[in-house]
């Protein structure tokens, strides 16, 4: 099957409306013959600046507009990454992924940035950063340094953007988007359900990210995990079975996409998860925390892939373990 990026929203539609089997069925054969079956992807989170960020996103603990009482931290030191991307390697994350809480970095900012890039990377883990909006030449450098994804969410459709963040646009995520493809690395980019939006909502969300020109490599579909003191602190919950129709639509339409199973696990029953995994999901986070909030720990990601039969991708060898290969080759 070629990838498709002329996708309607009419289409889109009409698979998110069929029955909830046959969905899930459709998904799984595009899934299956696209990727290895049974194997998830595993990327662990880890905040490096974390609170007091000046965006207003309705959803998040980390905007210093709200009081949710989440403590902000400065800045971590480098070689404190370092130990916790080694220990998120020996537990078995092929991906490293480093958020902070900005607008966008400043200039300051960059020295820091790239040097943990150039460190994670040598430890033979991908790399993968969310740092906010970037301009061309700071998603070059990125680039240069090894920087291999850059995560940053569309979140939801362009019509409902400015009920959800009013510091930026639509079409400011859309132009980082552009900067990170031209610079050559890999987008990751999804969004958020359960955020009051409509089904609508969803489809346009889709619709926006399967007809960018090259589909994301990696698509994250988060479920809002509700904050306390957050303006959606006590928005309705999305029925489950809602989210999981999302993820196999997503499968359909960008079906060499990893699809992230992302944020909101914690609440899912390991039942969920494998209809989850059923509807094409193959990548998610693991590790006790996600940036502020918790995620289902080590341990029972462990339980859940052996009861399902599932196994991790493999991370790759550190430029020091090949270096030891070598020599006694
Ligand atoms: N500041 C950067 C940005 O906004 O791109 C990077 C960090 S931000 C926390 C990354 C993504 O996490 C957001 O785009 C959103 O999709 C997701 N996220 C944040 N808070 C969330 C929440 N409470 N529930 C679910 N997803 C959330
Ligand atoms: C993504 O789509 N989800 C991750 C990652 N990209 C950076 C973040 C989820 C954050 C959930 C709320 C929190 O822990 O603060
Ligand atoms: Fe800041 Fe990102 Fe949270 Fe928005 S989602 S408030 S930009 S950390």
């Amino acid at each position: 099957m070629t990838v498709r990026n002329d996708w309607t929203r009419d289409e889109i539609q009409a698979l998110y409306d069929q029955p909830f089997l046959d969905l899930v069925f459709e998904a799984q054969g595009v899934h299956r013959q696209h990727f290895q079956a049974n194997t998830i992807q595993v990327s662990t989170l880890l905040s490096i600046k974390t609170g007091k960020c000046p965006e207003d996103c309705k959803y998040c603990s980390q905007s210093a507009r709200y009081d949710s009482k989440l403590e902000a931290e400065k800045r971590i030191a480098v070689d404190k990454v370092i130990r916790e991307a080694l220990s998120a390697k020996e537990s078995g994350s092929s991906r490293f992924c480093m958020g902070a809480a900005w607008r966008n970095p400043h200039e300051r900012d960059m020295p820091y940035v790239l040097e943990m890039v150039r460190e994670v990377k040598a430890l033979g883990l991908e790399t993968c950063m969310t740092l906010g909006m970037l301009n061309q030449s700071q998603a070059e450098r990125l680039k240069d340094a090894g920087l291999d994804y850059y995560n940053h969410n569309l979140d939801t459709s362009r019509e409902y953007y400015s009920h959800i963040i009013s510091t930026r646009t639509f079409d400011d995520r859309l132009d980082t988007l552009d900067h990170v493809r031209q610079a050559g690395m890999k987008v990751c980019s999804g969004g958020i359900v359960g955020l009051g939006e409509s089904r609508n909502d969803r489809i346009g969300l889709l619709h926006e990210l399967a007809t960018m020109p090259v589909h994301p490599e990696s698509v994250p579909i988060n479920m809002l995990v509700p904050i306390e003191g957050t303006p959606l602190a006590d928005v309705e919950k999305l029925e489950v079975t809602e989210w999981i129709r999302t993820i196999a639509v997503a499968r359909i339409i960008m079906p060499h996409s990893y699809i992230r199973l992302s944020a909101g696990r914690e609440s899912l029953s390991d039942s969920d998860q494998a209809l989850a995994f059923m509807a094409g999901a193959n990548s998610l986070f693991s590790g006790e925390k996600l940036l502020t909030t918790p995620n289902a720990g080590e341990g029972k990601d462990q339980l859940l892939f052996a009861k399902l039969g599932l196994t991790a991708e493999k991370p790759k060898p550190s430029i020091a373990e090949l270096t030891v290969d070598a020599m006694s080759a």
